[in-house]
């Protein structure tokens, strides 16, 4: 087979953030863009040459584009077996799963997970290594050291491979396989959950289910295992269709986004039990009870209290693992079973050595993410599946599942505002001032709650000695409460600014303050603070969660 050497110039933006290098897909339609980080790739992975490769993506527009692009890559760059999603599809937790159960070298996922998609929207391109996590900081920075003085990508001369059905191909040495892209992961859930009891609680008649695959990939995976195998009534899973634009939705699954779940698990006394939603890759996921909704904090929290009752974790936990401006709730809950709880900076890539090491068994993030061993990314159904698990088990409402939980934990009321599209220098000048006080904000009082403490996060992988700094800026009260401000790693326009606002209550009698009210103090004190108004010119959040 002809091997195409195509000369290039470095392109100066391809760093990647917090997940991956998302950009414009206009962006990665600019000709060579999408190979020359491909081949940067390539040229750091070195073990792909002579071994294997997972690929697929969520299914946004320019998905099937760039994986016949990257085939030719990968059979160009010596890959000998390429493991493809049909129709080019595969979710994040997938691929993870893929790569450990076949031993490959490395996967890649072509998604700009909850960012909009279609033509105007947004893409992005993930490697995971052969743990099957994300690639660490040390490798993205060799990846993006190496884009930075490529001169030339290799690409076979061969024509597209057809994606539509499960089949083999021989290219040269590289042997080419279309999967179905559910089976080995729906085999991996049955392995860990009880799917009798699931089916049980389904056929009772006194259970239902809405499931919102948000027109993305989980919509594949949700029909199979929760409709075909767990009983779920058809039509359990709304918007199940993948599609290129999403249908023009934002496949964030918030209560913003999912504003159609929503509506369904706030009807009548015949709205759902449960009520999900995942976002565009399927890693991320949000938990509905009937006109109830958990925040991902508790959810990690609620699983860690609850581990022990499901066979699939019946041995206990190793530990837990939450990211800096995940709540504390979970750490409550380690306290009390005796168990280490680590805090570690955002994004997924910070968990792998804790779980490679066997120091957690559970970990999540405030943004709607958590996962357990069984992968190395976070996980939408998988954890849908825990709550049913759960439920099935308790034979209780979600809502009943969380006011226990507070009843016996306390409260960590916990709120996300955004505020997007701003200026990036005034945005870096913003937080370089906040940096700037950390130490004089020490000791200090804001209405009524005295800081106790302020710094800039510094994190120390205790399985590598790595050191990450500048993680985000984080103050603590005396009362418990707490206020952590950071940037976004994802976006692609300007700089978003995240302020994640943090309150435990004890008292029982004050847990059913409305989130936004019980917070009122810290939002009032993080806006002074970051002095939002003078810099940014910003009254107002764009985005609550
Ligand atoms: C956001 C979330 C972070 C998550 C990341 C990737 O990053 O805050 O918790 O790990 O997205 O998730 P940032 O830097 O924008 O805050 V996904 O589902 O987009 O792969
Ligand atoms: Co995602």
């Amino acid at each position: 087979m002809n091997i195409l050497h195509t000369a290039t110039s470095p392109f100066t933006d391809q760093k990647p953030g917090t997940s991956g290098l998302r950009k414009k897909v206009r962006v990665f339609q600019t000709s060579h863009y999408l190979e020359n980080y491909v081949q940067a790739i390539f040229n750091v992975a070195t073990d792909l040459n002579g071994g294997m490769l997972i690929l697929g993506g969520d299914g946004r527009y320019y998905n099937v584009q760039a994986i016949q692009t990257i085939i030719k890559m990968a059979v160009a760059n010596g890959v000998r077996h390429i493991k493809l999603g049909q129709a080019g599809l595969f979710s994040t937790p997938a691929v993870s799963h893929l790569i450990r159960k076949y031993r490959a070298a490395g996967g890649l996922i072509l998604s700009a997970s909850h960012n909009p998609g279609g033509p105007e929207g947004d893409f992005g391109i993930k490697f995971n290594t052969a743990n099957g996590g994300p690639a660490d900081t040390q490798f993205t920075d060799q990846v993006y050291a190496e884009s930075l003085r490529i001169a030339a990508y290799r690409l076979a001369e061969m024509e597209d491979v057809p994606l539509e059905a499960p089949a083999h191909f021989q290219y040269g040495e590289t042997l080419i396989e279309v999967i179905d892209p559910v089976s080995d992961y729906a085999e991996l859930m049955e392995h860990i959950f009880d799917f009798k009891k699931i089916k049980a609680l389904f056929s009772s008649g006194l259970f239902t289910l809405c499931f919102d695959a948000m027109h993305a990939v989980t919509g594949p995976y949700a029909t199979e295992i929760f409709q075909r195998r767990l009983g779920a009534s058809t039509g359990s899973v709304i918007n199940a269709l993948p599609q290129e634009d999403f249908a023009g939705g934002h496949p964030d699954p918030n209560l913003i986004y999912a504003k159609e779940l929503v509506a369904h698990l706030n009807g009548s006394s015949k709205a759902p039990n449960l009520g999900a939603a995942s976002d565009g890759d399927g890693d991320r996921y949000m938990l509905l009870g009937r006109n109830f909704f958990v925040n991902p904090s508790d959810c990690l929290a609620v699983m860690t209290a609850n581990a022990h009752l499901l066979s699939g974790y019946k041995q206990g936990l190793n530990g837990v693992a939450r990211s800096l401006p995940t709540s504390r709730a979970v750490d409550k809950v380690a306290e009390t079973l005796g168990i280490d709880c680590y805090e570690t900076p955002t994004g997924w890539k910070y968990f792998g050595n804790l779980l490679d090491d066997r120091r957690i068994t559970l970990c999540g993030e405030e943004s709607f993410g958590t996962g357990s061993d069984h992968i190395r990314e976070k996980d939408g159904i998988w954890a849908v599946l825990f709550w049913l698990n759960l439920v099935a088990i308790k034979r209780q409402s979600v809502e009943e599942i969380t006011r226990a939980h507070w009843a016996r934990f306390g409260r960590h009321y916990y709120s996300r505002h955004d505020y997007e599209g701003l200026d990036s220098d005034l945005a870096e000048q913003l937080m370089e001032n906040l940096r700037a006080r950390t130490e004089t904000l020490k000791g200090q009082e804001y209405a009524g709650h005295v800081i106790t403490d302020c710094d800039d996060f510094s994190y120390t992988d205790p399985v590598d000695h790595s050191i990450t700094e500048h993680q985000g800026i984080r103050i603590l009260f005396e009362d418990e409460s707490r206020i952590v401000f950071r940037l976004s790693g994802t976006g692609t326009e300007g700089a978003t600014l995240r302020v994640y606002l943090e309150r435990y209550e004890n008292d029982p009698a004050l847990h059913n303050i409305e989130t936004q009210v019980a917070l009122a103090d810290m939002i009032n004190i993080a806006r002074e603070l970051a002095e939002l108004q003078t810099r940014c010119g910003r009254e107002q959040p764009d985005i609550v969660t």
